[in-house]
């Protein structure tokens, strides 16, 4: 008989990052395993999303530096907020890649000041382990394997990228396309249930195949939700058929 997954329960007992246990918790508390991603232009789709999804989620996934209209003000202080009123994690999905230095400089200052707000961040590790050393008051999301068609992360960059993440303390877990140890968080985006691609590159599965197959731990769904008619009823039917493919493998 194959191995069963771990529940959330479980795996807030074997993760040591304050952020990997946050996000565990908020999954148990609103049996919920979906991360919203809110690829918008606009601060007030952004808000407007925010506010009517928030309910189901655990976190929202950000590109921030897309906003036509960033402002610290207006965008940030209103964010916080909202992941405040519906508890839910802010994950900004920068996708850093460069030497640490650098990385530290891109996380802290600029325009955005990512640091500021964000609870979890996307990095590849490309840069090597200690380029990950900069991101303290986050939880780094690494990336081991990305969902699009073609990706350069094949099987011998995954094995040495695991390295780097299995031993990194910023590490909460990691965005990939296959099962990863128990210790490591896994979030797996390329999740639509309407559609199998986008004619961009991208791939998408439903959230019981990557649930059931790759033992994911959060679905990351962009378009299937803030493309739909009714984004809030979206939301709730792919947090319900997420936890269900999750009760399913336990
Ligand atoms: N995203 C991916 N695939 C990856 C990684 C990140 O799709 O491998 I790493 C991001 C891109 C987008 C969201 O912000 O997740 C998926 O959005 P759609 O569900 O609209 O495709």
């Amino acid at each position: 008989q194959e191995k069963k997954r771990l529940s959330y329960e479980q795996k807030l007992e074997i993760t040591e990052h304050s952020f990997a246990k946050k996000i565990l918790e908020i999954a148990i508390e609103k049996r919920s395993n979906l991360i919203a991603s809110a690829d918008f232009i606009t601060t007030q789709e952004l808000l407007n999303f925010a506010d009517i999804v928030g309910p189901h989620i655990v976190a929202l996934k950000t590109h921030i530096d897309i906003l036509n209209d960033f402002d610290a003000d207006e965008t940030i202080l209103p964010l916080k907020d909202l992941a405040a009123k519906h508890n839910f994690l802010l994950m900004e999905d920068r996708k850093f890649a460069d030497i640490g230095n650098t990385q530290e400089l891109q996380f802290s200052y600029g325009t955005f000041k990512i640091s500021n707000w964000a609870d979890l961040i996307t990095s590849h590790v490309i840069g090597g382990s200690k380029s990950l050393d900069c991101f303290v008051n986050a939880g780094i999301v690494a990336i081991l394997g990305m969902s699009s068609e073609g990706t350069l992360t094949d099987s011998h960059y995954r094995e040495e990228a695991l390295k780097i993440i299995e031993n990194h303390p910023n590490i909460v877990g990691c965005v990939a396309q296959n099962k990863v140890p128990d210790n490591i968080l896994l979030f797996t985006p390329g999740v639509n249930l309407g559609t199998s691609g986008d004619g961009k590159g991208q791939q998408y599965n439903s959230p019981e195949h990557v649930i059931k197959n790759y033992n994911t731990d959060f679905i990351i769904v962009g378009r299937g939700i803030y493309k739909a008619d009714d984004p809030e009823l979206e939301a709730l039917r792919y947090k319900t058929e997420g936890w269900q493919a999750y009760q399913d493998a336990l």
